[in-house]
């Protein structure tokens, strides 16, 4: 863990900028609160905000970007274990088995959760960053080191109903969450969804990546896990480890694919038991591990909804050669 002192006095003025930021009641537990055109909720939006001015980025970091629920947990699995391919070896206990993947690959944002400023030059390089932030939100200091960024991203439709499986299991006192899923999906098309609205998130990493193509790689659910072997070994080079032919013909590709997927990490006693807490909510492993299926939208969603979430895709990716599905 890295280590950590509270920020002095310059936080304090945290419940003034909220009481004068936009604040909806959002696809979250909580009231949303409107940062750079993108809806946070409250503890986590102040994490963002001291992340932007304390953050220094490395040339060698890896940061890992998503919207919620487009399959951050097995992205954060996949880079650490090609990251960690040593530890591949069978006498060794590797640590996606006995820790999930956001122990091991926390949320950027979240290690200034709480007023903390960390000393985030003690981790190992390269460090390994996740986040939910849009890419205009991203601290300048990465965008000028040129570390790697990868984002994934996944059809709104199955995003949609992961998000509102997920808010579900989250509790809070006085919560103020949609009570259906026509409420919830009503949020979600405005944007009120956390680090909504989806549609911008996905267009700003996409326009980034054709902008920076060296910088920032733009991948999709549905096609990793079509073709999860292509993706794996496109990752390792991306982040400039590429696998050898060597141990390509060792299996050790394979032996990442299957270590990271669905069926494996959800097997695990951490997966199945564990729980940690982040930010304001205790989240259980479990919940990270729904059904990890694509298409599961048409067990949900009514041919109106569907209709609806098509054609906001189509008229805000309007002139872009981005389609989701
Ligand atoms: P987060 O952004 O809150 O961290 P995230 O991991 O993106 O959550 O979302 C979980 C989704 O990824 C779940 O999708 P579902 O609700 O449609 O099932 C979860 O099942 C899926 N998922 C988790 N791990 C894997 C994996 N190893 N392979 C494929 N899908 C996965």
């Amino acid at each position: 863990m890295a280590a950590s002192a509270p920020i002095a006095k310059e936080e304090e003025g945290e419940e003034e900028i909220m009481s004068i930021l936009p604040r909806v009641r959002g696809l979250w537990p909580e009231h949303l609160y409107q940062h750079q055109g993108f809806w946070y909720a409250g503890k986590y939006l102040h994490s963002v905000m001291a992340t932007q001015t304390h953050f220094i980025a490395h040339s060698s970091d890896i940061l890992l970007a998503t919207n919620p629920k487009c399959g951050t947990t097995w992205l954060k699995s996949l880079i650490f274990a090609i990251c960690n391919r040593k530890l591949m070896h069978p006498s060794t206990q590797h640590p996606l088995l006995t820790l999930n993947s956001h122990q091991l690959v926390p949320f950027l944002e979240l290690h200034y959760i709480d007023n903390q400023i960390p000393n985030l030059d003690i981790l190992p390089s390269p460090r390994l960053f996740a986040t939910h932030m849009p890419y205009s939100s991203i601290p300048q200091s990465v965008l000028d080191s040129g570390c790697p960024i990868i984002y994934m991203c996944r059809n709104p439709k199955d995003t949609f109903v992961s998000m509102w499986h997920f808010v579900n299991k989250l509790s809070i006192k006085e919560s103020t969450m949609p009570s259906t899923l026509e409420e919830a999906f009503e949020m979600f098309c405005n944007g009120a969804s956390n680090a909504g609205p989806f549609w911008d998130h996905v267009l700003e990493y996409w326009r980034a990546s054709l902008d920076r193509p060296h910088c920032v790689m733009f991948l999709k659910y549905e096609e990793m896990q079509a073709e999860t072997t292509v993706h794996v070994k496109r990752l390792a080079e991306f982040i400039r480890c590429p696998f050898s032919l060597e141990e390509e013909k060792e299996g050790v590709v394979d032996e990442i694919i299957r270590l990271c997927s669905f069926e494996n990490l959800s097997s695990l006693d951490v997966n199945k038991t564990g729980d940690a807490v982040f930010g304001k909510f205790e989240v259980k492993f479990h919940t990270y591990f729904r059904k990890g299926k694509v298409g599961d939208w048409s067990n949900y969603l009514t041919p109106d909804m569907i209709e609806r979430l098509d054609r906001i895709s189509e008229h805000k990716f309007h002139g872009y050669d981005l389609t989701l599905g």
